[in-house]
């Protein structure tokens, strides 16, 4: 796809859920742990999860699943019982759950005021509009292709909304990265330790320890993992 219409599209993929998962809202309680997500980025269940996290303004260890995933389906598989994703652990509370309304439930009562947003809660009408949303991406996020296994986690600094952060994300899922989601949606107290670090305020921001790199730019960040890590 050329770069004018994967922007385009994902542009389109942030409109169909409305903006959710642009700004942080019911903040509460913060995590001392990082919260472990087995997800893939075309899933519509794993989408309302990570809207959930950016408006909670909650980072995530994210395995990515794809389909056809050989590097961490069996551990979500082994850890849960079921190939079904979204699927969260929780390790500051030995929590982990299956079904994203009740991971939501969940993410609102520990580490929020208790509310999922309304664009959460509307059962078919959530679901069918993040499944609309997968359908302008044309499967990327989907299935699994090829790649190396880092040594260590990346970083992205992202937040649900974002149509450039979703292109970068799409690719980590397809090669099977694991990388820390450091989500720095609109509101985000964090905002201001994210622009110490990477210089200014822009998403999506990828840091590779494993080969001392950072980046901006959506496309660059593509093309450094698929060049990087692509089999
Ligand atoms: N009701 C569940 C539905 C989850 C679901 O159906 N997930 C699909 C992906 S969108 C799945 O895990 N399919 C099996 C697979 O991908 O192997 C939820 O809301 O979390």
């Amino acid at each position: 796809m050329n770069r004018t219409l994967d922007v385009a599209t994902s542009y389109l993929a942030s409109v169909a859920r409305l903006g959710s998962g642009s700004a942080v809202a019911h903040a509460g309680a913060r995590p001392a742990k990082l919260l472990e997500l087995y997800d893939f980025e075309a899933c519509p269940f794993c989408r309302k999860v990570r809207e959930m996290l950016s408006v909670l303004d909650l980072d995530a260890r994210v395995f990515p699943c794809p389909r056809g995933g050989t590097r961490f389906r069996p551990t979500a598989v082994a850890l849960g019982g079921r190939a079904m994703f979204p699927y969260l652990v929780d390790p500051n509370t030995g929590a982990s759950l299956y079904e994203s309304d009740a991971i939501n439930r969940y993410l609102a009562e520990t580490y929020g005021d208790g509310r999922v947003p309304l664009g959460l809660t509307l059962g078919p009408v959530t679901a069918s509009s993040s499944a609309f949303a997968s359908s302008f991406r044309l499967g990327h996020g989907r299935a699994a292709q090829p790649s190396h296994a880092p040594a260590q986690p990346l970083e992205l600094y992202s937040y649900e909304a974002s149509p450039y952060a979703r292109l970068a994300r799409e690719a980590l899922c397809e090669l099977e990265l694991p990388y820390v989601l450091h989500n720095v949606a609109q509101g985000s107290p964090r905002r201001p330790a994210f622009v110490a670090r990477s210089g200014k305020q822009m998403v999506p921001f990828l840091v590779d320890p494993n080969t001392d790199t950072s980046l901006f730019e959506s496309a660059d960040i593509v093309a450094y993992l698929r060049r990087t890590y692509g089999a």
